[in-house]
């Protein structure tokens, strides 16, 4: 297997690193792929130093697979430079998330779609990801109506700058600004660039992505995206309204059994998700688990997952290893 990482050099790039050598995901051959600035600078994975190359040499390599981490714009640019060359790409920027022609992939969701003729395979974007895990088993069974959800995100989400500006707010020195204003002791409504309704992109994200994954319109998502300075995960509060009723301990029975959710939920012992907690691990955690007693069949829930692991780099590297599997590659 030969693996191209683009943009090895970023954030979710090194995360991406530490779960292929976690899962011993099968590597012949590493390419270390970043910008101009970063060719030549070493890379240690398994032990052993990796010299970043750039774009134009990656492509003519012509790898098997090539997991892209490097924004929307590099990809649009070069993801399909890659897919001519025979390379399967698997992005993580928004860039071809909607297009109908490309498929939108959470592995335990829809991964059974993938066919070998997919080239460029998008991963969907992070709050989106641990949204739809925690729905998933509850949507097959009660059928979801509306889902209303607020975010309560992780500044990795934003990138290294952002990560800096709150150490530097931390300790009181001054730097670079990645948001408008200090996001130490603060909550910025705001992730991401404001769209023409009113909205933003980040509750964008979070609306039309769930229909596109679920391959269902019949249901809506209203989101509202918040900024707090924690490095963790992202937290979701959400509320489900369901066309069906549920019954609260068979609610908890299918999140304990579904792979990659662990239920965190029992008052009685202060157990419940928290960033502090999902730091590192994989798993999309569910918890403070409560029927909506204003409306029926409606369900409150408390969901957390790291940002960078599920949310980004193992989602997508998740998806490699089906193709592997499935010899789709
Ligand atoms: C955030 N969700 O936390 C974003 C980061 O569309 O892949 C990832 C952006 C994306 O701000």
């Amino acid at each position: 297997m030969k693996l191209a990482l683009i943009g090895a050099t970023g954030m979710v790039g090194e995360v991406m690193l530490k779960v292929l050598e976690e899962r011993n995901f099968p590597v012949d051959e590493l390419l270390l792929v970043a910008s101009e600035k970063s060719i030549g600078k070493e890379i240690s994975f398994r032990g052993k130093a990796f010299k970043v190359i750039g774009l134009e040499e990656a492509v003519a390599a012509k790898p098997d697979i090539a997991l892209f981490s490097a924004g929307g714009a590099t990809s649009l640019k070069w993801a399909p430079k890659f897919a001519e060359a025979g390379t399967t790409v698997i992005d993580n920027s928004s860039a071809w998330r909607m297009e109908p022609d490309k498929k939108l992939i959470v592995p335990e969701i829809n991964a059974h779609l993938l066919t070998e003729d997919d080239k460029i395979i998008a991963n969907p974007n992070c709050s989106t990801i641990q949204l739809v895990m925690a729905l998933a088993p509850l949507h097959k069974k009660y059928k979801m109506k509306r889902v209303v959800v607020s975010t309560y995100q992780s500044v990795s989400g934003t990138g290294v700058k952002a990560v800096q500006q709150l150490e530097n707010e931390i300790v009181g020195t001054k730097g670079e600004m990645a948001y408008p204003y200090p996001i130490h002791k603060n909550a910025l409504p705001h992730c991401d660039v404001f769209e023409d309704n009113g909205y933003t992109k980040e509750e964008m994200k979070l609306a039309r992505e769930p229909q596109k994954i679920f391959d269902d319109r019949s249901f809506s998502v209203t989101a509202t995206a918040v900024r707090i300075p924690t490095i963790g995960g992202h937290s979701e509060a959400v509320n489900v309204e369901f066309i069906n009723d549920f019954d609260l301990s068979e609610v908890r029975m299918m999140l304990h059994k579904t792979s990659g959710i662990k239920l965190q939920d029992n008052p009685d012992t202060n157990t419940y998700p928290m960033p502090f907690y999902a730091h590192g691990k994989d798993e999309v955690f569910v918890g403070r688990l409560r029927r909506d007693e204003t409306q029926p069949n409606t369900l409150n829930m408390w969901v957390v997952s790291d940002n960078l692991r599920k949310g980004a780099a193992t989602n997508a590297i998740q998806i490699a290893e089906y193709l592997i599997e499935k010899k789709l590659v």
